[in-house]
Parts: structure tokens; sequence; C-alpha cells
């Protein structure tokens, strides 16, 4: 049996988005799901219980930061990233090939992999497929993501066309060096930018080697909106029907609303985690920052509608007073509203897919939150 599996529920008849369930190693995961972010093996401000409480069912953690610190040697005599951290439901982690180029500086890229300093404290380090695959093998993450190159954008179409051969090659050599393929499924990144024929390209070199799941990489990289639609449009159907299909580092309401649409099954995204510690929340009216003046004597709940832990039991007022005064409390429940915001309305897509009715979903959902948010 693979590490990972993929089971068909439906394909909503008004949108062609899919509902299912994907098979990990540690439990079930029902899509379209989002995936909280836990890069240093914590979902920042969230504890584990706190994080099932809201029904997360996935999170995802970082291959570049783990290897960086504490280094998975210590993750693996720990007994993996599951018993280190407390969390026995999935984990997928990213390769690193995304993080290396965002994060470190005076990178070099070879054939053989990214050489680099640690943005920790300059040390020499070195990544390619067989490292993030040994690192990743160490974390015993469910999922585990090929080490890419995501080019920048915009890119010239030879540089992109150069890189994604490269993604492909690397995926190969990811795929020979994985030791546990038994317990852990690796997923290929298709790379290929804004141009429909190096995604036609990197896809069909990908698909004809076996993953047992397939991700979108280089998008949500500076583009707008609508071209990475475009992009979703005609990327999406090259992928196999039998497989997850991930769309990676977007989370955006909306994006993850036109992602499902799309026929995308797994969204991750550090946005809800990050804007909620600067005082930004996400509510069915869109937007509200909390932090601002006006909230000063709002008794009422960030969201009305919204029957979280934080939205139950605190006012607008307290949430403002927490954070302006630096009471980490506060940002904890900023935090914890936001993923249940976005764990909730993904709740909504899977019913709304079941009863076929997706499209009218959507646009009842913008009406109430607005079009435009990033
Ligand atoms: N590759 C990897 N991780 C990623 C991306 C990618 O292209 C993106 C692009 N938005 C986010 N995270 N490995
Ligand atoms: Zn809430």
């Amino acid at each position: 049996m693979a590490a990972i599996t993929y089971e068909h529920i439906k394909t909503c008849k008004q949108s062609g988005a899919r509902l299912g369930r994907v098979h990990t190693p540690h439990g079930v995961i029902e899509t379209p799901t989002f995936m909280p972010v836990g890069t240093q093996a914590t979902v920042k401000m969230m504890s584990p219980e706190e994080l099932k409480d809201m029904d997360a069912q996935i999170i995802l953690s970082n291959t570049y930061h783990l290897f960086l610190r504490p280094g998975h040697d210590i993750v693996r005599e720990a007994g993996g990233l599951h018993k280190f951290m407390n969390w026995d439901r999935p984990i997928l982690t990213d390769s690193g090939g995304f993080q290396v180029f965002s994060l470190s500086e005076m990178r070099k890229i070879t054939e053989e992999g990214v050489h680099f300093r640690s943005h920790l404290n300059g040390d020499k380090k070195f990544l390619s497929p067989e490292v993030a695959m040994e690192v990743q093998n160490a974390l015993g993450s469910d999922i585990m993501m090929a080490f890419d190159e995501c080019p920048p954008y915009p890119a010239e179409y030879d540089y992109v066309k150069k890189s994604l051969e490269r993604t492909t090659r690397w995926a190969e050599r990811c795929l020979k060096s994985h030791a546990r393929p038994h317990d852990q499924g690796l997923f290929a990144i298709v790379q290929g930018g804004m141009f429909e024929d190096l995604r036609r390209q990197s896809a069909a070199e990908l698909t004809s080697m076996d993953f047992p799941g397939y991700a979108i990489g280089g998008l949500s990289v500076g583009e707008s909106k609508q071209l990475m639609y475009e992009v979703l449009d005609y990327t999406v159907p090259l992928l196999p029907q039998n497989k997850p299909r991930y769309l990676m580092g977007v989370g955006s309401p909306d994006a993850l609303l036109e992602g499902a649409i799309r026929g995308v099954d797994m969204f991750d995204c550090v946005l809800p985690t990050r804007i909620a510690r600067n005082g930004t929340t996400m509510t069915s009216q869109g937007r509200l920052v909390v932090r601002n003046a006006q909230y000063a004597r709002d008794f009422g709940p960030l969201d009305p509608e919204c029957g979280c832990y934080t939205c139950r039991n605190y006012s607008r007022a307290y949430l403002r007073h927490l954070i302006k005064s630096d009471e980490t409390f506060g940002l904890r429940l900023t935090t914890y509203h936001n993923l249940y915001f976005l764990l909730d309305l993904m709740r909504k897509v899977r019913k709304a897919i079941m009863e076929d009715r997706l499209l009218d979903f959507r646009d009842e959902f913008f009406a109430q939150y607005g079009l435009n948010d990033n």
C-alpha cells in the first residue's frame, strides 16, 4: 500500500471542484483543505490542542528551517517531527527549495544543488535533492516535497525553461534517494512560470514519473491574481485525476475558493497566522484591523458570524487592548480566529461541493467579504 492515496468522493456539478480524502499514515485529510504553517515545528502562537480543537487536519513544516535549527539529527533522535512537537495528525514538509531562495543570502545554484549561507548565523550550507530527502526522511513527515527551483517573477522564458528542466532532473534524484516510500509520500512540484507550454512540459515530465501527488509551485510570487487563475486554468487539468493536487503558498480566501473551483485539493499559507500577529483579522465582512482606534469601545465579537473560541468569549475592545499592550494572549486569540476562519471556510467549500453549489457559494461569500483581498 502506498503511503499516500487519494479517494475521490465527488465532483461539484456546478464548478468542477473535487471533494475527496487523502489517506496518510497519520490519518485522513478531507479535501479541499487548508494547512496551517508551522515553520519552526510550531504553528506560531498555537498549541497542538488548540489546532485540534479548531479541527486542523494537517499542518505544514519546513526542511530549510529545521535543517538549520535544531538540525534533523536532533529531530530524528527525538523520534521524528510528530513526537518532537507532539502533533499526531498528518504533517507535510516543504523541501527547502523555495525558502533557500527567499531567506538565505549569497546562494549559488548549480546542477548539484544550492550553496548558501544560513540566515541565522552566516554558516555555509548546502541543500540538494539528496539532502532534502535525507532531512525529510529524518523528520518523518507524511508528505514530503521534491527539491525544486521556484523562479522569480517576472522571469525570462529561457531561464524558466532551463529551471523547470533542472527541477525535473532534481525530482528524479529525489525519487531515487527517498528512503521511506512505504510510509512517506513524495510529491513532485510543477514549475514553468506563467508560460503555458512550459507548464505543459513540466507536468508531462513529472507525471511520467510515478509520484503519489503533485503540487503547483511558482505561483503567488508577485503576479496578479487574474494571471494566477489563468495559469491554474491550464495547469490543473494536466495533473492526474487520481492523486492529490496542492497549490503551494496560497491562502487568501478568494484564492482558496478560486483554486478549489479549478480542482485544487490542498493549500497552505502563512497569511492568516502572520497578519494575526499584527492585529489584522479575516471576518465574514472582510479584513478587520482590530488594533484600530474605532474598536476601543466595541464590545461585540470580532466576527458575529464566527463560532470560534475567540469570538464566543472576547470582544473587539478587549482584543484591541491586549494587542496595544503587547500582551501575547491577544495574538493567540487573533491567530486562533484567523485559522478557524479559513478552516471553517474550507468546511463550507466541502459542503457546497457536496451540494453542487460551489459557484453560488463563492458569489455569496464575496458579496459579504468583498473583492480585492490579498
Ligand atoms: N516551491 C516550493 N515551495 C513553495 C513554492 C514553490 O514554488 C511556493 C510558491 N508560491 C510556495 N512554497 N518548494
Ligand atoms: Zn472567530
